[in-house]
């Protein structure tokens, strides 16, 4: 997962604005970008999905073989067909599927009069957009700063050198003082987090003291966690084919089995190019994994088998990085009802060192093997000593349980004013 980039910083507005005349939204008010990205199906695909989800409207894709040229990441002969394509389409904003680094944003920004962003800053984009509680806009904001510091201190070496104007047209004196506050930021951040992670231990141990087996969403972002957890807890939490819907992680109580009651947690999606301070500012909210019984790993059954493919890899390798017991995995193969059929046996062979079940969450099909599996793993004795796991006496009463399954992290953002205070906008200033 941490195979790749790492983008560039400070997103670079353009120099001067393109064409006063050229209406830079679409006909939805979205605005209007170009994106570039590999030849690769599945990593062009991918892109459409993150800046669909980041609600920017695609005017023209580019694809290339290589994002690594020196000066703009494209080459320079693309670079400048890419100038006249957003002269003639009127966008505002160049997308490039990689990281790029500060001077390869900035160069390309000047050149195409177009705003800069880079995959990270994507992803950290459509994070921000989705982030509703507490824990969720401090783990964005340190994903945030950990993007900015490295590419800041970049753009100041090239500055100082003189190969680019002043960062963000500040003297030294000024950049100094920035990055001492953003510095502050960070330890700040780092403090409240750790605070949350306090509160999210209490709240696992009072999860304990409940005494039930606790199982736990996996997959990737839109396999259909949150939809399958809607179904099997009678909740509404929101289910969408934008990707990263789900930001943070939801339990619910509920019974797979008449009197054999379990603890499901709906969680983060993962994706793969995701660099590691990422994952590692959604640490905590990630480790609620590792205190999983069980975790279903869900697959979509619906895409091409190479993309079934290369996302369950990416699973087995993040799940690998928290350092989870593969024998508490179940694989799930999700949205049976709109399956490529023909990958069946492909796909079967794939997740073939684990146990595995096929259902669709949307139709309800194979729910309720999947609610024996879970009820027989976890439950494994007899059906007389059902509830009885060890330590049960401290278990407390229905409704007692019940509150004790309220969320730490289920305040909005707003309650806490740090959040607000944090400014992060260098971005086009
Ligand atoms: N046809 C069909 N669609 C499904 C099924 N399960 C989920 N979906 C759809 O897949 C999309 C993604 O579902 P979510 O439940 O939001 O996926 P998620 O894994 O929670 O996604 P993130 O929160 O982004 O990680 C939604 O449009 C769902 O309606 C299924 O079994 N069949
Ligand atoms: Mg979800």
């Amino acid at each position: 997962m941490e195979n790749i980039c790492i983008g560039v910083v400070l997103t670079v507005s353009p120099s001067n604005s393109s064409t006063a005349s050229q209406k830079k939204s679409s006909p939805s008010g979205k605005k209007k970008v170009i994106l570039v990205t590999y030849r690769d199906e599945f990593m062009k695909n991918e892109a459409v999905g993150l800046v669909e989800a980041a609600g920017y409207a695609i005017s023209s894709i580019i694809d290339q073989r290589k994002l690594n040229h020196s000066q703009y990441g494209v080459g320079s002969g693309k670079a400048e067909e890419i100038k006249m394509l957003a002269g003639d389409l009127g966008t505002q904003m160049i997308i490039v599927d990689d990281r790029l680094s500060s001077s390869q944003a900035h160069n390309l920004a000047k050149f195409t009069h177009q705003e800069v962003i880079d995959r990270e800053r994507l992803i950290l984009d459509i994070f921000n957009s989705r982030a509703t509680t507490t824990e969720a806009k401090l783990q964005v904001k340190l994903a945030e700063l950990k993007y900015e510091i490295p590419r800041a201190r970049e753009a100041v070496r090239v500055s100082l050198k003189g190969e680019q104007a002043g960062f963000m047209g500040m003297g030294e004196y000024a950049v100094d003082i920035k990055f001492r506050a953003l510095k502050k930021q960070m330890s700040l951040i780092t403090k409240k987090l750790e605070e949350a992670k306090k509160r999210r231990d209490l709240f696992r141990i009072s999860r304990e003291r409940i005494n039930l087996p606790i199982v736990s969403l996996a997959g990737y972002t839109s396999s259909g966690k949150t939809t399958l957890f809607n179904k099997l807890t009678s909740e509404s939490k929101e289910e969408s084919a934008k990707l990263f819907t789900t930001l943070t992680t939801t339990t619910r109580s509920f019974e797979p089995i008449r009197g054999k009651k379990v603890l499901l947690s709906d969680t983060v999606g993962f994706i793969s190019r995701l660099p590691t301070y990422m994952i590692e500012a959604f640490k905590s909210t990630l480790e609620e994994l590792t205190y999983a019984d069980l975790i279903l790993l869900l697959l979509d059954a619906s895409e091409t088998f190479e993309a079934v493919s290369i996302k369950y890899s990416s699973c087995r390798k993040t799940l690998d990085q928290l350092h989870i017991n593969p024998a508490k995995i179940l694989v799930v193969i999700n949205k049976l009802d709109i399956a490529q059929r023909e990958d069946e046996e492909k796909r079967r062979e794939l997740v073939s060192d684990l146990p595995s079940i096929g259902i669709s969450s949307k139709t309800g099909e194979g729910l309720r093997k999947l609610k024996v599996r879970i009820a027989d793993t976890l439950y494994p004795e007899s059906a007389s000593s059902k509830i009885e796991r060890p330590g049960s006496e401290l278990e407390p009463s229905g409704e007692e349980a019940e509150k004790m399954l309220v969320e730490p992290a289920e305040t909005t953002a707003n309650s806490d004013p740090m959040v607000e205070r944090i400014d992060m906008s260098s971005r086009g200033s």
